[in-house]
């Protein structure tokens, strides 16, 4: 058996497969506000952060390592896990002192985690992916490397906020004391990796590269990026590796307190991204994944490492080798659900009637489908701008909105992924949204390609799973054959007949934005 752990933003979470049977033998997580109030981060972080400032407590996802695996004691035989694997919320970063790797070789089983390694944080919170706050050492790190296009050309994003390099330089201008008594400087799925591994491990290419840190073509830190953020800050980092490198045997503190085998065996962890693109099978160029939550998200695997030359992509490691892409967009359900209250429809009216009585206007009506603040394209928007019929743009029927804003989301998702240059021949549509038939149909027009449902919940976790197996080798492919099915009868084929009619609109919908941002 293989085991899968994802330490996401609110739980951590295990996936045990057996690859022979192709059957999912366990699931469980352990919520962090749920079971560890003494945190007092109900939703996974410590709420009141100042200045954009937003930090979790290491301490908690060490207790919540330890529930989960007297949890997973309780349920399976874990002498039988083979290989961990695991995944990680993306960016947040975990200061520790020079006693770190001692301490972690010495992790005594009749003590906790928290006792025997709280000593060696140098910075007693960690910034999160939600930490805002880092724009000045953004502008900084941009300025010494002589613009914000090098350090995309380079690390594949822009310096962002909540990017691990911007989130070290303010640490080290913050308390350069204790920027100096820290020795290793690890992520959060690294820092998992390596209380399990009993050793520190390296961060991996998918999560690494959402450190503005890494340089992808070289695949290895960047001097000038590590120069420009902080002093002999590559001292503080192993060098990356792929996540399927094998690191060793287990730490003897699990094997002794939970039952695993002496000869399980450690591969890496990665961003949680990286692993969804292996759960949701979605690893090879041309596949797509697009995940329709508060916000949006579009990944999909990349040949080489290109980047957005409008920076507002992003580009991680493939956990299966080569590259790929993340884009967020930020109107996502907040967008669909301000104009569903606004109209004052229900769910159903949204889906049937609104999208099904309307198809002879696709592509008629055009609407930039922003609420508030949109991070792709980068623009303060206060409210969405429309254009087309006086019916449409006085919102006296109301079913012809419903369809621009959708169109408008899509097409923007479009417009804005063009620059990885992969053609588009499948997607998998996830999150709350995709369940929604009419949504998931006009997905499949506006970007011409299938669109597929998975019935897959865990999406990190049960691809840390494969990654654990193929990195003991189990061939990827042949696993996503058998773990990542669509769900039957779920596949939706594009309305040819709208092909031409959406690549038109593609072209009005980027000359109306243009002229508004
Ligand atoms: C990606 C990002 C988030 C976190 C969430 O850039 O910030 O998706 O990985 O866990």
């Amino acid at each position: 058996m293989f085991l899968g752990l994802d330490s996401s933003t609110q739980s951590l979470t295990a996936v045990l497969i057996d690859p022979t049977s192709g059957v999912i033998c366990c699931q469980i997580s352990v919520n962090f506000g749920g079971d560890l109030p003494q945190y007092q981060s109900p939703s996974g972080f410590l709420p009141g952060g100042i200045a954009g400032e937003v930090h979790a407590n290491p301490l908690m996802w060490l207790d919540a390592l330890d529930l989960l695996f007297t949890r997973l004691a309780e349920q399976t035989d874990l002498s039988k896990v083979k290989v961990i694997a695991g995944s990680g919320q993306q960016h947040g970063s975990i200061y520790l002192d020079e006693t770190f790797e001692d301490r972690l070789a010495a992790l005594d089983a009749s003590d906790t985690l928290v006792n025997q390694l709280f000593p060696a944080l140098t910075r007693a919170t960690a910034p999160i992916w939600m930490d805002t706050s880092t724009a000045v050492e953004c502008a900084e790190i941009s300025a010494a490397l002589g613009g914000a296009g090098e350090v995309c050309r380079r690390s594949g994003s822009t310096a962002v906020e909540r990017f691990t390099g911007p989130q070290i330089r303010r640490f080290f201008k913050k308390d350069p004391n204790a920027y100096e008594r820290t020795a290793r400087i690890h992520l959060v799925s690294s820092f998992i990796a390596s209380v399990i591994a009993g050793k520190s491990v390296p961060i991996d290419f998918g999560d690494g590269a959402g450190m503005n840190l890494l340089n992808l073509a070289t695949q290895n830190w960047d001097a000038d990026l590590l120069a420009a953020t902080a002093p002999e800050l590559g001292e503080r980092l192993l060098p990356p590796a792929l996540a399927t490198t094998m690191q060793g045997l287990i730490s003897p503190y699990f094997v002794e307190k939970f039952g695993l085998s002496a000869g399980c065996r450690c591969a890496l962890f990665t961003g949680d991204n990286p692993a969804s693109l292996v759960g949701m099978g979605a690893t090879t160029p041309g596949n797509v994944v697009i995940s329709l939550g508060t916000s949006d998200t579009f990944f999909a695997a990349m040949p080489g490492p290109k980047t957005d030359p409008n920076g507002y992509g992003h580009v991680f490691g493939n956990p299966a080798g080569g590259y790929m892409s993340l884009i967020c967009f930020r109107n996502g359900s907040l967008a669909r659900e301000a104009l569903r209250d606004k109209l004052g429809l229900d769910w159903s009216a949204f889906d049937r009637e609104a999208l099904s009585t309307t198809v002879k206007f696709a592509g008629e009506n055009l609407m930039l489908p922003f609420f508030g603040p949109e991070i792709t394209p980068r623009h303060d928007f206060a409210a969405p701008v429309l254009k087309g019929s006086p019916s449409f743009e006085s919102g006296s029927d109301p079913a012809l909105q419903v369809r621009a804003l959708l169109e408008g989301q899509f097409l923007n998702m479009r417009l804005h992924s063009e620059w990885m240059e992969v053609k588009t021949e499948r997607i998998r549509l996830t999150g709350g949204a995709s369940k929604n038939e009419g949504i998931a149909q006009l997905v499949a027009d506006v970007f011409q390609a299938p669109v597929e449902r998975l019935d897959v919940s865990n999406s990190a976790a049960l691809g840390a799973a494969l990654i654990a197996a193929a990195a003991d080798g189990h061939d990827l492919p042949a696993l996503q054959q058998v773990f990542c099915q669509a769900s039957p009868g779920a596949a939706l084929l594009p309305n040819t007949l709208l092909a031409g009619i959406y690549q038109t609109a593609l072209g009005c919908f980027k000359t109306l934005l243009d002229s508004n941002c």
